[in-house]
């Protein structure tokens, strides 16, 4: 017998034959592996719905202790987006000007970043990520588990379904970013993770052409 606080329930996910899931699994690889990173954002309006609905997605991911460490800070708001615009520009300006080492800077040429952050008044959602180290539960501290795995796997969910949707979006860390808790008024359990802009393309986007590992270079069999 499980001892569990949590009833058990039967749990039967659908199945495919083999040659159905290896279908599958191609399309799904092909539609990922289009997806990019975008920094040039359109201003074309996205339904605050189909968000929601993303970041529904988001929080199906695993956690530890299936604590759910996350919230999810959705600005559509233009003042906000253009304090949070003028604060990142402000940090990053301090970074790619003496806080970063050479070496990051040099591995950072080949993608053209600087500390201009235009996107982030473009895009018509910033989504603002926050770990929760602790919870206050009857105002006690409960600490939270596997905190960074968790969001890292709530926020590639999240990336995964944005793409799914045919929506761009960028994985952007401007750091420091305590900047981000002091203008969204977050509590003190709360610290941001990961900021990321959602829309449609710009009209003129590009990307760099870079190319990803092949299957040799990431998997090793045993
Ligand atoms: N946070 C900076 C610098 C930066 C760092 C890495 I590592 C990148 O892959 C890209 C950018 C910025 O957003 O410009």
């Amino acid at each position: 017998m499980l001892n569990t606080e949590y009833p058990h329930k039967p749990y039967r996910p659908q199945q495919y034959p083999v040659s159905e899931m290896q279908a599958r699994a191609a399309a799904f690889y092909e539609l990922m592996q289009q997806r990019r990173s975008l920094r040039f954002f359109s201003d074309e309006p996205v339904p605050q719905a189909l968000m929601d609905q993303l970041i529904l997605t988001a929080a199906t991911a695993p956690s530890g202790a299936h604590k759910q460490p996350w919230t999810f800070c959705l600005v559509g708001n233009p003042d906000i987006k253009r304090q949070i615009r003028e604060a990142a520009e402000q940090e990053e300006f301090e970074s790619y000007n003496g806080r970063m080492t050479p070496e990051w800077l040099r591995d950072l040429a080949p993608l053209g970043t600087d500390w201009h952050k235009p996107f982030l008044e473009t895009a018509p959602w910033l989504v603002i990520v926050f770990k929760r180290n602790f919870d206050y539960v009857d105002g006690e501290k409960q600490k939270n588990y596997y905190v960074l795995e968790s969001l890292g796997i709530a926020c590639g969910f999240f990336l995964a379904a944005v793409h799914n949707a045919g929506l761009v979006a960028l994985t952007h860390t401007p750091s420091p970013m305590d900047f981000l808790s002091k203008i969204l008024g977050r509590p003190d359990n709360e610290r941001p993770f990961l900021l990321i802009p959602v829309g449609y393309p710009a009209a003129d986007a590009t990307v760099p052409d870079i190319h990803r590992k092949s299957l040799e270079d990431v998997r090793i069999l045993y």
